[in-house]
């Protein structure tokens, strides 16, 4: 018995024929951003991929499958669906036995990319350490992950909702490079830069590439991260953005939120404190992991 995968035409095609993929994640579609906005979104990421030359597989669980690519009637089912499962490791088995409806994480999206043969996924961010995470043990299983599954993974950094210098130190005990783009500093999301100077960097797809595939002749399991700044002109200053996140990280705090809902809760509240702003600056930057992934997803065809 295998991994019950249902692919998209015109990702089984490309795939067969060697040509490249990028790996799209579901969860920044129901839980990281509001209807119309997240199909809007999912639908345009799809069109970037597509411009640079790679076919999307957008990732998500229905019906007992894990689809690899959805039809246009699956996306928008999907962006205005109630109650979808937010999936990660922990519950990818548990949805699909079910037969529920399920959005991948960055984590669950990586083990189906993996599983379908997809070498690069982008997303927006990833999840990571949370701020007070000594006390509440929050770590985002997307760190593991990144540390287990050989897919390199474009992301815009970490939120500065999370304790970037703590998901810096867990993402090197679990052997992640954490590469950043054209820069020395580690993005920040919506900031270009942390004030963190990232652990590695790389200035051009190829480089990114050859790494990926030298991981694999080395046998060595684990993903890349990229963390690619957000454009400049799409950007929220540190010093914008950061007394935001104070405010939803005390609102979360008296309000006992907790879990799964941590990420969505801060998310919501900081489109709410910016008045957009925010979801501007998160369509931007996952428009642009996707031009980057899809130029890493065509030197790993070229390189191979
Ligand atoms: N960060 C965002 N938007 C998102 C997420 C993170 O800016 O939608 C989602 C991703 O799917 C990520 C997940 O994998 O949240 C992390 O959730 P948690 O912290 O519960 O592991
Ligand atoms: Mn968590």
């Amino acid at each position: 018995m295998t991994a019950p995968l249902t692919y998209a035409p015109e990702v089984r095609a490309a795939l067969d024929a060697g040509r490249p993929v990028v790996a799209l994640e579901s969860t920044i579609i129901t839980h990281g951003m509001p209807y119309p906005q997240n199909l809007e979104t999912a639908r345009a990421v799809e069109a970037e991929v597509r411009a640079a030359g790679a076919v999307p597989a957008t990732i998500a669980v229905m019906g007992g499958h894990i689809h690899i690519g959805l039809t246009e009637a699956e996306l928008e089912r999907l962006a205005q669906a109630q109650g979808v499962m937010k999936l990660s490791r922990a519950d990818l088995a548990v949805c699909l036995a079910s037969g529920a409806t399920g959005a991948t994480t960055v984590a669950a999206t990586m083990i189906c990319a993996q599983l379908a043969g997809i070498a690069v996924f982008a997303t927006g961010g990833i999840g990571g350490v949370h701020r007070g995470a000594e006390n509440s043990f929050d770590i985002s299983a997307d760190l593991a992950e990144l540390g287990q599954t050989a897919v390199t993974v474009v992301a815009a950094g970490a939120k500065a909702i999370l304790d970037l210098p703590k998901t810096l130190e867990v993402l090197e005990t679990n052997g992640v490079p954490v590469i950043a783009y054209g820069q020395n500093d580690l993005p920040a999301f919506w900031s270009r830069s942390s004030g963190l100077t990232a652990p590695l960097r790389a200035d051009t797809p190829a480089e990114i590439a050859g790494a990926h595939l030298m991981r694999a002749r080395l046998g060595l399991p684990g993903g890349q991260l990229i963390t690619n700044p957000i454009p400049a002109e799409a950007e929220i200053p540190r010093a914008e953005i950061t007394p935001v996140i104070e405010t939803a990280l005390a609102e979360a705090a008296a309000q006992g939120i907790a879990a799964k809902a941590v990420t969505p809760f801060l998310l919501q509240r900081i489109f709410e404190l910016t008045g957009g702003r925010s979801l501007r600056a998160n369509i931007a930057l996952v428009l642009n992991n996707a031009r980057l992934a899809s130029r890493i997803a065509a030197e790993i065809v070229a390189q191979r």
